[in-house]
């Protein structure tokens, strides 16, 4: 090619100066603004879990944005009505910790943290509507925390507790279940212990139900969510049944699964909180046996109470229970393997089926009769078993119910307990209910006056927001900050008007996620946190993008914050999200990135290095995007060359290109034009699917660069026709269109030297013409040593080994060539093959 006249006029493309302009010109022309929804225009909500501002985007962050923005640029293109913001989860306490670490209020640090995210998110080239940007930690928003609050104490759905917490006595804080590994404190490893508390709690349990059935119907959302979700809901079916106290008067309820094994109970265990073991022991030998039990489990952590490998410790009460199916007297035991809030607290014990109450057993000494045979007939003898046996099985030592299955016994003995009055099926969840208080600064203050004489008084809306005060003292200990800012605290109760007292705690941030994107959608409402009216095209959330390890607690809580809003009159739909993606992790060397681990990537030395669209193009192209994605150098530069490759071909082949809307030349049918053409449209059937739902979102990169690599050698040929050119020009548009979900910036300058007016991000997706996807077939004569002897129909491009074949599975042709070694073969493609036989 006579490229030396062109050679000088390629410049190299340069990202630095690109991205930042085309940014400019997007924000210019307000390009990705969102108005009011369009129910004729197909509304299409893109959201990704929104971050928390700890300081820097880190590459998790660009892996989930990066997808996020090529759904929502595609969506965009295909002709939905996008809708794409972002937020910040912006309480938390990073935000403490930074504070009492260097002295800098938590409310400037996130801020200032919020304002380098944002840049860092900008530079990215993605396509937020920053005009509906929500922050969390302003009273803005968190005022409609305080108010959805209050809806919600006026339907009971929260309410007021004294429950068992995890208390972290270094921190002097509850914590909530999650901020306990693997029984220490998660921000400064000493033992969590139990301590009771008031403290505000949410209904969750009562919608247990709903977000179990609801499961059913998520058929968008991938599997491993919902079955991590119904392990964490815990549907358990079963039967309480109640045992008389011998000789105190009272009963205790047992919940158990296993009702058919009731008659093999040896002893019955209470929880140690559980509220009757003081007064069973009151009186006893076991008195204070029991309460030095007592005192030393609550000395105990978390971890050495409950874990499952935790040694199992117990303590006779003192006192027998009546076993109601057959008034057999058996031993009341307090024991730290009972937990307190399952079930009732309180359990039958039968060693010879279960093997938490065998181990117990043993231990103390306690006998072990079994009542289930296995369905082999195997004899099971109590003293000398050396493991319960836990299947279903067949009854024996059971009175009437011998010789029953575990099922049906389970039916008729739960039946007969319900008309004796001592027993009913019931059913429990493992699923608890959400305690939101926390004895923390940075966070919503819950909206409520403590009154001397009234109790506990709602603050009324015309008040809200209950401002959170600038002046709180951090040390990280003693409990709740807001209680040191007297100006806070004291108050006066707004039912009667005496000296009172503002609630110290704050909120639990799972109250911030569990409905921001709601607001997102009716930001500026003054009135109420939002209107339906201006929601409901927007909602379900067509697709929510995030991290699995969301899988149960937000992805829960948001699930039922949505149900209590219906149930409040807000919205009309409970299942707020209809598609969910979980991405994978970005990882290095196979170690999940961390600043701990010195292993982090920082994106903007990315961007920096290679720009917005390598960095973009690296994340999605590196994995698929549900799996982990192994960092590496050698993927960004592979990125990178591949837009410098693309470029540099590009502005080649300009000059010689037709100029845009040029007509069609009849030489575009056929020859090398036409297969390009073929490609080219081929390429984009390949990349809409791809960007479709199923999410395949690191192929398209693979399918434009084999239509550059097509494209490529043509338009360096000397001898590139009309066609060709023509063709050619085709070729380049359709990559620019098809690569701005993914390089937005470069598809923009790719589109503008097209001639092209901004901006490729607004024009409709191209469509590929059936008929140049259909697939084309050709007649290939074939001729045996040079004489015709037959014609074949065979699919363009068919390569001399396919055309032998083809030509062997020719009757005629075969006969020819029958038993004959080949000595030559000449193959003219899609034309001619000729055999020579030896
Ligand atoms: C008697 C029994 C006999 C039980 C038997 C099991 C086997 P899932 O299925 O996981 O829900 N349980 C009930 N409440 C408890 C509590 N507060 N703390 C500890 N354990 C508790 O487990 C239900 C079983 O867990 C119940 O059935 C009960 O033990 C125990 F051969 O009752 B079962
Ligand atoms: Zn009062």
């Amino acid at each position: 090619m006579g490229a030396s006249g062109r050679e000088s006029s390629v410049s190299d493309y340069d990202a630095r100066t690109v991205e930042p302009k085309w940014q400019a010109r997007w924000a210019d022309a307000k390009v990705f603004r969102v108005a009011e929804a369009d129910p004729a225009r197909r509304p299409f909500y893109a959201l990704e879990m929104l971050p928390y501002p700890s300081g820097r985007i880190h590459m998790g962050h660009v892996r989930n944005y990066s997808i996020g923005d090529a759904v929502a640029r595609f969506r965009r293109m295909r002709g939905e009505q996008v809708l794409h913001v972002i937020g910040w989860d912006a309480f938390g306490l990073p935000a403490e910790n930074a504070a009492i670490q260097n002295h800098e209020e938590p409310r400037a640090w996130t801020l200032r943290n919020i304002d380098t995210m944002r840049s860092q998110l900008k530079r990215l080239g993605t396509t937020y509507d920053w005009t509906r940007e929500v922050a969390t930690c302003l009273p803005e928003f968190y005022k409609w925390n305080q108010w959805l609050f209050l809806r919600m104490l006026e339907r009971g759905i929260a309410f007021r507790a004294k429950r068992h917490l995890n208390w972290c006595p270094s921190c002097a804080t509850v914590l909530a279940n999650e901020q306990v590994i693997a029984g220490l404190c998660w921000r400064c490893d000493n033992p969590v212990v139990r301590r009771e508390f008031e403290q505000w709690f949410l209904r969750i349990t009562d919608y247990a139900q709903e977000l179990l059935d609801g499961l059913d119907r998520l058929d968008e959302w991938p599997e491993r969510v919902v079955a991590m979700q119904r392990h964490w809901i815990g549907r358990s079916e079963g039967a309480n049944v109640r045992f008389e106290v011998d000789g105190l008067g009272e009963s205790i309820e047992v919940f158990t699964t296993r009702i058919d094994t009731i008659h093999g109970a040896t002893y019955l265990a209470v929880a140690v909180e559980h509220p009757l073991l003081s007064r069973l022991a009151a009186g006893t030998k076991q008195e204070s046996a029991v309460e030095a039990f007592v005192a030393a489990q609550e000395a105990r952590s978390v971890e050495d109470r409950f874990a499952e490998a935790a040694e199992k410790q117990g303590v006779f009460t003192g006192r027998f229970a009546l076993n109601p199916f057959n008034g057999q007297r058996i031993p009341i035991w307090a024991a730290n393997f009972v937990l307190t809030d399952v079930g009732t607290g309180a359990i039958m014990c039968v060693p010879a089926h279960d093997e938490r109450d065998f181990t117990f057993a043993r231990t103390y000494g306690l006998p072990v009769r079994p009542v289930i045979r296995p369905r082999d007939g195997t004899e099971l003898v109590g003293a000398s078993l050396a493991a319960a046996f836990a299947d279903d099985g067949v009854l024996h030592d059971s009175g009437a119910y011998d010789g029953l299955e575990s099922a049906a016994a389970r039916d008729r003995m739960s039946g007969d307990a319900e008309r004796r009055r001592f027993g009913e099926k019931s059913t429990t969840y493992r699923l608890k209910d959400w305690g939101i208080s926390r004895q923390r600064y940075w966070g919503t203050p819950i909206p409520v006056v403590h009154c001397p004489t009234c109790g506990p008084v709602p603050v009324p809306d015309a008040d809200l927001p209950v401002l959170l005060p600038e002046n709180a003292p951090l040390t990280g200990e003693g409990g709740s900050p807001l209680a040191q800012v007297p100006e806070f605290v004291d108050t006066t109760c707004p039912r009667c008007g005496e000296k009172a007292k503002r609630d110290t705690d704050t909120m639990d941030t799972f109250v911030d996620s569990s409905w921001y994107y709601f607001r997102y959608c009716d930001p500026a409402n003054r009135e109420r946190p939002f209107d339906w009216k201006t929601l409901a095209p927007w909602f379900p959330v067509a697709l929510y993008i995030g991290g699995i390890e969301h899988a149960t607690l937000h992805l829960i809580y948001t699930r039922f914050w949505s149900m209590a809003m219906r149930d409040l009159g807000l919205t009309n739909i409970g299942e707020p999200i209809r598609a969910l993606f979980t991405q994978g992790m970005v990882v290095k060397d196979g170690a999940k990135m961390s600043k701990s681990k010195g292993n982090v990537v920082d994106p903007d030395h990315m961007v920096e290095r290679y720009g917005a669209d390598t960095t973009r193009l690296f994340s999605l192209f590196a994995a698929p995007p549900e799996r982990d994605l192994d960092w590496s150098d050698a993927g960004i530069e592979g990125c990178a060359r591949f837009l410098a490759r693309l470029w540099r071909i590009f502005e080649k082949a300009l000059p010689s290109l037709p100029p845009k809307g040029a007509p069609i030349p009849a030489s575009a049918g056929a020859g090398a034009a036409r297969a390009l053409r073929r490609k080219t449209h081929h390429t984009i059937r390949r990349v809409t699917d791809d960007l479709g739902p199923r999410m395949h979102l690191n192929t398209p990169l693979a399918a434009i660069m084999e239509l550059l690599n097509l494209v490529a050698p043509l338009v360096q040929s000397e001898a590139m026709g009309d066609g060709e050119a023509w063709a050619a020009r085709e070729a380049f548009e359709t990559i620019a269109q098809l690569l701005s979900p993914l390089a937005p910036h470069m598809a923009e300058e790719l589109w503008e030297s097209l001639g092209f007016p901004p901006f490729v991000a607004t024009t409709a997706w191209p469509i590929p013409d059936p008929a140049l996807l259909a697939s084309d077939v050709v007649l290939l004569v074939v001729q045996v040593n040079g004489k015709v002897r037959g014609k074949l129909t065979v699919p363009a491009g068919t390569s001399e080994a396919d055309a032998i074949v083809a030509a062997r599975g020719d009757a005629r042709v075969a006969a020819y060539l029958d038993g004959r070694a080949i000595r030559k073969i000449v193959f003219v493609p899609d034309r001619l093959l000729n055999v020579v036989l030896g």
